[in-house]
């Protein structure tokens, strides 16, 4: 019985490691910097089931403009940003053909998680299957 307790918490423990471990390899960052004109752009590469980067960090009250392409396939996404709160309240489907620009300007400091809404019947969504990503705003 004791026996049983140590494997459980051993096992608990090598899966907490290994997760944050993959977490972390994964996790890109990017930095946006103002430019000339006053706007922070982002570039965004999309596909399944990814957004790459994956945490971006952008200055509160300065306009962004996030460039979003999208790897060719058939299997449609999309992103989702609901934070209107912080005044960004944005759903664009994607397009391999297109990139797409979302213009907003964030007016709330905090972390806010952008994802893919789309799912395919019973199958687990796009944002289950890793399509999804934070945005940091700063001071
Ligand atoms: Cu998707």
């Amino acid at each position: 019985m004791r026996a049983c307790k140590y494997i459980g918490a051993g096992m608990l423990i090598v899966m907490f490691f290994a997760g944050s471990v993959s977490a972390a390899a994964e996790k890109k960052e990017f930095i946006a910097k103002v430019d000339p004109d006053g706007v922070q752009r982002v570039e965004v590469l999309a596909g399944s089931y990814f957004f790459d980067p994956d945490y971006i960090v952008v200055k509160v009250n300065v306009p962004v403009e996030m460039k979003i392409t999208m790897e060719s396939g058939i299997i449609p996404h999309d992103i989702v940003l609901n934070a209107p709160e912080a005044g960004m309240d944005l759903k664009t489907d994607l397009s391999s053909s297109t990139p797409q620009v979302m213009r907003f300007t964030p007016t709330k400091t905090g972390k806010f998680e952008f994802y893919c809404d789309k799912k395919f019947l019973f199958f687990e969504s796009h944002k289950d299957k890793g399509m999804f990503g934070m945005l940091e705003v700063r001071d």
